[in-house]
């Protein structure tokens, strides 16, 4: 089967990265977001960097590159969309995504992560609102809330450390999803 991951945001260039460094599937994948910097670094081959600098909204921006996205899924049985819920960028591109794989017949999967309570209200309701609306256009959305990552963890745990092991709980999903 034909798998490809499609990240959309900050927190999708760092969950991409870390899947695709181990080398132990061959998975497709597609890295997208609003933040030039990030799109440069990512060690992701295909990626887009969607201009919303210019007086354009996110929306209208997206509407520019669907065909685009869709070169790159055309041949892929199973889709999977990455986002991590309570910015901007990722938030906002989850339904548009959505919307576009299921006006295509993808077989389409979403994979969000939950901001932390320190995060605050303001970006748990972003998180809330945007899988309320992406919900309707995906077979399925996994929910991987960031506040249970320390759950298991160590006291000198890091950041760094704590999100390498969600990323592999996310690829452990994924495999067990093909
Ligand atoms: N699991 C995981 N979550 C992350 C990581 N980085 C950020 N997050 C979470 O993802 C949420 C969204 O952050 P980003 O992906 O950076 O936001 P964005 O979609 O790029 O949106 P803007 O930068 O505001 O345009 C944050 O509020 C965090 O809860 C990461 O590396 N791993
Ligand atoms: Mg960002």
């Amino acid at each position: 089967m034909n798998v490809i991951l499609i990240g959309l945001g900050g927190a999708s260039g760092n969950i991409l990265n870390n899947i695709a460094e181990d080398n132990s599937n061959d998975f497709k994948y597609l890295y997208i977001n609003t933040d030039k910097k990030s799109i440069e670094d990512s060690l992701i081959d295909n990626k887009l960097y969607l201009d919303i600098t210019k007086d354009k909204t996110i929306d209208n921006s997206f509407n520019e590159i669907t065909d685009k996205i869709l070169t790159h899924i055309k041949d892929n049985d199973k889709v999977f969309v990455i986002a991590g819920l309570g910015g901007v960028t990722g938030s906002a591109l989850l339904s548009n995504l959505g919307k576009l794989l299921k006006d295509n017949n993808c077989l389409s999967i979403g994979i969000v992560t939950k901001p932390f309570n320190f995060e605050g209200k303001v970006r748990m309701e972003i998180a809330n609102k945007s899988l309320e609306e992406a919900k309707s256009f995906f077979d399925k959305i996994e929910i991987f809330d960031n506040k249970s990552m320390f759950q298991y963890a160590e006291k000198e745990t890091t950041f760094t450390e704590a999100f390498k092991k969600m990323d592999t709980r996310i690829k452990g999903y994924i495999e067990s999803q093909i």
